[in-house]
């Protein structure tokens, strides 16, 4: 998809002069659904879809911003800044300046220009890629180069400011991902090992068609499994899911779980210690470049998405089952839920026919399907800091 090129836009916006160019890919997480917060290890791809920023130092402290699809934004820095209403693109140059300020004393203001061929709102990091990007912009300009443990004690809770009670994976990842290769990112403390995908193995995110705004309706519905995992946890006397597993095999917790916890804190606790160990074997199936086990892996995931956790929805069911039924080795759905995409695994060979097939099964009885935006073959790229 042709994108414009940021650094004319920021000359077309604000004048002609001297820019730095960054780039943020998306991401689409493989295994380890909404354990993140609960700071338990996930398993995500940066992926070959990204937002490139252009960016300029200002004198003053002012923040000027442009977007070839949200329109112009700018407000000064200052220390409290105020959120600007829900959904609004400002919130995430808001979110940035204020994540900057909880670390360092930087003066200087930016024009930045952003473009981007990702997607919003499909599970696909979009926002997180627009934080850690301006996140990155600010720093530059004033001449900060933060490394990625710093940026980190830092990006994760910038987000609350846009109201989400989400974790830190979309942000490591973005950052920290290698070329073909998944990321293992510990958090408790953050850590990010990269897994080599075997080369025979590859990746389609498909979109279900159905939306998941989550600065919108599903954020209650996403803060609500937060919750419901921490309080189960908190019944059965843990102070952390990395302790309760560090003490008890997962058979054991999910009996102290039914005998001792009433849903929803039964079934989010269950979906919590189940889809940690399916990290663990997914690593391993990675290394043993063993795509049938990675592919049943991933059903599971699903199946405990839907039944446990409850994020899923009817159409990502469906899409589900057509990439199985058309030859994937297994999918799930991937990111917050409630809408967006799914994540295919299958062998490199056949990815156009699992293609084909998803199409056929899928998309045919739709409308709006539009191939280049709704289904990718997801290649592992770099994330910004390797770029
Ligand atoms: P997406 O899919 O980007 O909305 C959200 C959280 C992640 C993680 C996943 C579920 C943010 C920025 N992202 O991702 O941290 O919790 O849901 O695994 O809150």
């Amino acid at each position: 998809m042709p994108t414009l090129d940021p650094a004319a836009l920021l000359s077309a916006r604000y004048g002609p002069g001297p820019s730095a160019v960054l780039s943020v890919p998306g991401r689409v997480n493989l295994i380890g659904e909404h354990i993140d917060y609960h700071l338990l290890p996930v398993l995500p791809i940066a992926i070959d879809r990204r937002i490139q920023i252009a960016f300029r130092r200002r004198e003053d402290r002012r923040i000027r911003a442009a977007s070839d699809v949200f329109g112009d934004r700018e407000f000064d820095w200052t220390p409290r800044l105020q959120a600007s209403p829900a959904g609004d693109w400002e919130n995430y140059l808001k979110a940035a300046a204020m994540a900057v300020q909880q670390k360092w004393e930087l003066r200087a203001g930016i024009d930045v220009a952003v473009v981007s061929d990702l997607p919003p709102a499909a599970g696909l990091s979009s926002s997180s890629a627009l934080l850690t990007g301006i996140t990155l912009a600010l720093l530059r300009a004033n001449g900060v180069d933060a490394n990625f443990e710093e940026l980190m004690q830092v990006l994760p809770e910038g987000e609350y400011f846009v109201g989400t009670r989400g974790g830190g994976m979309d942000h490591a990842a973005v950052l920290a991902c290698r070329q073909d290769c998944a990321l293992l990112i510990h958090f408790a403390p953050v850590s990010a090992t990269p897994v080599p995908i075997p080369p025979d193995l590859a990746f389609l995110v498909a979109h279900s068609l159905t939306t998941a705004e989550k600065s919108g309706g599903a954020r209650a519905e996403y803060n609500a499994r937060r919750t419901a995992g921490s309080s189960g946890l908190r019944q059965l006397g843990f102070d952390s899911f990395a302790e309760a597993l560090a003490q008890h095999s997962v058979g054991d917790l999910k009996a102290m779980a039914a005998s001792r916890l009433r849903d929803p804190e039964q079934r989010c606790f269950r979906h919590v210690i189940t889809e940690s160990g399916r990290v663990t074997r997914a690593v391993e199936a990675l290394e043993h470049g063993d795509g049938m086990t990675l592919g049943s892996i991933l059903n599971a995931s699903h199946v405990s998405l839907r039944d446990d956790l409850r994020i899923s929805n009817a159409d990502l069911d469906e899409l589900v089952v057509a990439a199985t039924a058309s030859g994937a080795l297994g999918a799930r759905l991937t990111g917050a839920g409630f809408g967006g995409c799914a994540v295919i695994l299958c062998r490199a060979n056949e990815l156009e026919k699992v293609r084909a097939g998803v199409v056929e099964r899928y998309y045919a009885r739709r409308s709006g399907f539009v191939p280049e935006v709704h289904l990718l073959a997801a290649k592992p790229c770099a994330g910004a800091l390797y770029l």
